[in-house]
C-alpha cells in the first residue's frame, strides 16, 4: 500500500479540506487585524469573549493551575476548539456543498460577533471575521472542486495503484465482506462527485460491480491519481495562501509592535520633581522587583500596543471641566517618584502575585481637583484601551497623596506588559481596584451607577488590601541543616504600615522577627529571624500585625470576593 492511497481516506481527506479551508480562513482574518486592530481577529477576539464570560471560579482555576501560561493555554484551547469544529465541517461538507457554506457562514458570524463585542471594538472590527468567512468558503469549494474533478466512479480505482487493498475490493461490496469499510471508503470517495454520501449504501451499490478495475492495470493513466494529485495541488495553494496571510499577520504585528516598543524607547522621562526617598540603609536587594520579575495579571490576550502619537487620556464624567491630556502634557506635569508595593487581589496566602518597584508619575488627586469632581460623585472609573474598567473610591484618590498616574517603572518606561504608556497605580488598594494599566480614560461617576468589570463578577467593590505576610526562606517542604537557619519573607499592610511581624515554629511560642527598614508604609517589609533548627520535621508559621494593631487572621479565606487570609505556614525537614 503506497503511503498516499493509505491515508488520502476520503474521511480523512474531508477532515482535512475543513481543516485547510479554516486555517485559510483565520489567517486572512488575522491578517486584516493585523493591519487595524489586531484583537480584531477572531482567534484572540473569541479567546477574550471566553475570559470575559468564564464564571470567576473558572478564571480562578486557570490562574491556579496555569499561572502566567493562562493565556497561551487559552488561546490553544481556542485553536483545538475550532479544528474540532474545522473537521466536522470538512466532513460535512463533503456530502453536502451548502454545509460548507453554512459552515463557513457560522464561523463568519461567529468571529465577527465575537470581535464587535469587545469593549475596544468598533462594527469595523466584524470585518476581518467577514473576509475570512469568504476566504474559508472558497478555499473549502477549490478542495470539494478538486476532490470531485475528472472522476468518474464506474472508471476510477485507487486500487490500481494500491495492490493492497484489492482484494477486500475485489470481494465486497456484493459480498458485503466485512473488512472492506475502511479501503471501499476510499475508492468510493475518490469517486465522488462532491455532494453525494461517500458510504451510503446507494452509492456502494453504484460503484460496487466496479467494472473499471478490470480495464485498468497498473501501467494504465490513474484517475485517481490525477484526482489526488489535482487535490493536492489545490491543498497546497490554499496552504500557500494560509502560510503566506499567517507570515504576513505576524510580520505586520512585529512592525507595529515594534513600533510601540520603539515608542517606548524614544521616551525620554523628567526627572521626578519629588523623588523617592532613599531607600535606607540596610535594604535587601530583593526589596525591589526588577520589571522583568514583576508578576502580570490582566486579561489581556495580546498585550496592548499603545500609540503614543494618538494616544489621549480623558477625565470626563461628572466633572465641572472635563480634560484631555497628551502623553507629552501629563510629562510636563510635576511628577512624583515612591516605592510601592502592589498585590493582586487574587494572590493565594503565600502567593507570588505581588511586588515593590520604584513608580514615577502623576499625583492624581490635584489633577482631579483641576476638573472639578462633583460632590456627588463617589467613584473614579479607569478605563484602558483594551475595555477593562477599574473603579476606585474618589476619596481614596483626593485622600491618598500618592494615588498617581504612572509613567516610569523602576527608571525605564513602564514596560508595555505593565500598562504603557500610562497605569494609575493606588497604594493600599488591589491592583483590581485601583491599578489600571493602558490607561485611556478616567470617569467620575457614583458605585451605584455602574461596576466595574471585577465588581460585576461578584468581587468586592472596594478593595483594601489585607495585612499579610509571607515566609520565602526556607521553601517549603525544602531540607535544611540543623543549627542557625535564617528564616525571612515580607509583609505588607499598604497604607497602614506593618508593626510586627512574628514566627512560630512548631507549638513554641510565637517569637518577634527583625524588620528591615521602609521608606513608606506604602511598601512590604522584609523581616527575618534565626532559627536554631534540630532534626527531624518542622512547622513555620508567619503572622504580622499593622500598625492600627490589627492582626493577620488565622482563619482561612480564598481570594474571593475580597482577598485571602490565613497565616502562611511552611514545612521543612531539618536533616541530620
Ligand atoms: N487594563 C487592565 N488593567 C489591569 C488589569 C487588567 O486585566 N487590565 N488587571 C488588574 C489587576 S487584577 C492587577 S493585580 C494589576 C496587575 O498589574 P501588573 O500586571 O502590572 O502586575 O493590574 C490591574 N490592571
Ligand atoms: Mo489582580
Amino acid at each position: 500500500m503506497t503511503a498516499t492511497s493509505s491515508t488520502l481516506d476520503g474521511r480523512w481527506r474531508a477532515g482535512l479540506t475543513g481543516l485547510l479551508a479554516a486555517a485559510a480562513g483565520i489567517a486572512v482574518a488575522e491578517l486584516l487585524a493585523s493591519f487595524g486592530d489586531p484583537g480584531s481577529g477572531p482567534a484572540v477576539a473569541v479567546g477574550g469573549v471566553l475570559v470575559d464570560a468564564a464564571p470567576t471560579p473558572v478564571k480562578e482555576f486557570a490562574v491556579r493551575t496555569f499561572g502566567t501560561a493562562d493565556k497561551p493555554v487559552l488561546l490553544s484551547g481556542v485553536a483545538v476548539g475550532i479544528a474540532a469544529v474545522a473537521v466536522v465541517v470538512g466532513l460535512l461538507a463533503a456530502r453536502r456543498r451548502w454545509f460548507g457554506l453554512a459552515g463557513a457562514a457560522l464561523f463568519a458570524v461567529a468571529g465577527a460577533a465575537a470581535a464587535v463585542s469587545r469593549p475596544s471594538a468598533g462594527l469595523l472590527a466584524a470585518l476581518p471575521s467577514l473576509a475570512g468567512g469568504v476566504a474559508t468558503a472558497l478555499a473549502l469549494s477549490a478542495l470539494n472542486r478538486r476532490r470531485a474533478s475528472g472522476t468518474d466512479p464506474a472508471t476510477e480505482d485507487p486500487a490500481t495503484e494500491d495492490p493492497a487493498s484489492e482484494s477486500p475490493a475485489t470481494d465486497d461490496p456484493a459480498t458485503g465482506h466485512p473488512a472492506s469499510e475502511g479501503p471501499e471508503g476510499r475508492q468510493l470517495d475518490n469517486a465522488q462527485p462532491a455532494g453525494d454520501e461517500p458510504t451510503s449504501s446507494g452509492v456502494r451499490g453504484r460503484v460496487a460491480p466496479a467494472p473499471g478495475k478490470g480495464l485498468r492495470g497498473p501501467g494504465t493513466p490513474d484517475v485517481a491519481g490525477f484526482d489526488r494529485r489535482a487535490f493536492l495541488q489545490a491543498a497546497a495553494a490554499v496552504s500557500a495562501v494560509t502560510v503566506a496571510a499567517g507570515a504576513g499577520a505576524v510580520v505586520t504585528r512585529r512592525v507595529r509592535g515594534g513600533a510601540a516598543s520603539r515608542d517606548r524607547e524614544a521616551v525620554r522621562l523628567p526627572a521626578p520633581a519629588e523623588p523617592a526617598p532613599p531607600l535606607p540603609a540596610g535594604q535587601d536587594p530583593a526589596f525591589v522587583t526588577a520589571n522583568r520579575d514583576f508578576y502580570r495579571v490582566d486579561t489581556a490576550l495580546t498585550v496592548p500596543r499603545v500609540d503614543l502619537e494618538s494616544w489621549r487620556l480623558r477625565v470626563h464624567g461628572r466633572v465641572e471641566h472635563p480634560l484631555t491630556f497628551t502623553f507629552a502634557e501629563l510629562l510636563q506635569r510635576p511628577l512624583i517618584e515612591r516605592h510601592i508595593t502592589l498585590n493582586c487581589v487574587s494572590n493565594e496566602v503565600g502567593g507570588p502575585y505581588i511586588g515593590t518597584a520604584k513608580w514615577l508619575g502623576v499625583p492624581l488627586a490635584p489633577l482631579l481637583r483641576e476638573a472639578g469632581v462633583d460632590p456627588g460623585a463617589d467613584q473614579v472609573v479607569a478605563r484602558s484601551v483594551d475595555g477593562m474598567s477599574i473603579g476606585t473610591p474618589v476619596r481614596t484618590v483626593l485622600d491618598t497623596a500618592d494615588v498617581m498616574l504612572c509613567v516610569g517603572m523602576n527608571g525605564e518606561p513602564l514596560p508595555l506588559e505593565h500598562g504603557f504608556p500610562v497605569r494609575m497605580l493606588t497604594p493600599g488598594l488591589y491592583g483590581y481596584a485601583g491599578a489600571c494599566k493602558w490607561l485611556t480614560e478616567l470617569e467620575l461617576t457614583t458605585f451605584g451607577a455602574f461596576d466595574a468589570y471585577w465588581v460585576s463578577r461578584g468581587w468586592a467593590a472596594r478593595g483594601p488590601v489585607k495585612t499579610a505576610s509571607r515566609i520565602d526562606r526556607p521553601a517549603s517542604f525544602g531540607h535544611v541543616r540543623p543549627g542557625a537557619v535564617p528564616v525571612a519573607g515580607v509583609a505588607w499592610a499598604q497604607g497602614r504600615g506593618i508593626d510586627k511581624v512574628e514566627v512560630q515554629i512548631d507549638d513554641e511560642p510565637w517569637r518577634p522577627a527583625d524588620l528591615l527598614p521602609v521608606p513608606s508604609t506604602d511598601t512590604w517589609v522584609q523581616w527575618r529571624l534565626t532559627w536554631t533548627a534540630t532534626p527531624g520535621p518542622h512547622t513555620l508559621r508567619v503572622r504580622a500585625t499593622d500598625r492600627t494593631g490589627t492582626v493577620q487572621p488565622e482563619q482561612r479565606a480564598t481570594p474571593f470576593p475580597d482577598g485571602a487570609t490565613g497565616w502562611h505556614t511552611v514545612t521543612v525537614t531539618v536533616d541530620d
